[in-house]
């Protein structure tokens, strides 16, 4: 009888550090180019601020996670794979992976596919929506740590709930005007205190 609640989680920067796995592969890759350290990040767009540091990086970092394994080899961010696991298990709760693959699609899409029967088993696989667009799913609740969060639909049923990545640590608390700071904060009380609207 009690409502259900419907958690939309995003994956890269959320769940699996897309950050840190691209840092690390590109200075393996690019050995003498110049790199941006995570404490120096600034923007949802890794590739404008490498393009920004030195012509022709923009390209070098996109080529990073256009390659095969790069989205696979990513590392879990801490907690995330608990946290989700446990939020699943929750009465009157739905959660959802949603997340926007790159267009360069010889790889990303598989890649999320087997990442999340890796982490979180196979009946997570019911669970992913991949949309360029996450304005028009519905859900209370999407936790997401790009800022900007803008699509076709004006007005999207879910609360921008920011959670806090190296690039996003600094900007001012426009809407969204909530955090996640990390999966060891308190998300079971903002779920909470959606359930209560
Ligand atoms: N991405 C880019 N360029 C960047 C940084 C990220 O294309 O500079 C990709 C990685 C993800 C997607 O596939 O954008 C972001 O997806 P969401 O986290 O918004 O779901």
């Amino acid at each position: 009888n009690a409502r259900r609640l419907r958690v939309l989680v995003d994956m890269d920067g959320v769940l699996a550090d897309f950050e840190g796995g691209f840092l690390k592969k590109y200075r393996v890759r690019y050995p003498s180019e110049p790199y941006i350290n995570l404490e120096d990040r600034r923007g949802f767009w890794v590739s404008e601020q490498y393009g920004n540091l030195k012509p022709g990086l923009c390209k070098k970092a996109i080529s990073i996670w256009e390659a095969k394994d790069f989205f696979l080899d990513l590392h879990p961010i801490p907690g995330a794979v608990a946290a989700v696991k446990e939020m699943a298990d929750l009465e009157n709760t739905d959660v959802f992976i949603c997340t926007s693959p790159i267009k360069h699609y010889q790889h990303c899409p598989y890649e999320k596919y087997a990442w999340v029967e890796k982490h979180l088993g196979h009946k997570f696989l019911e669970r992913i929506i991949l949309t360029r667009d996450k304005t028009v799913v519905s859900g209370d609740l999407l936790i997401d740590d790009r800022p900007d969060i803008i699509g076709a639909e004006r007005n999207p049923t879910w609360e921008h709930i920011l959670f806090t990545a190296c690039h996003n640590k600094h900007i001012l608390p426009t809407p969204p005007n909530r955090r996640l700071p990390s999966w060891s904060h308190d998300w079971k009380s903002i779920l909470d205190s959606k359930r209560l609207q």
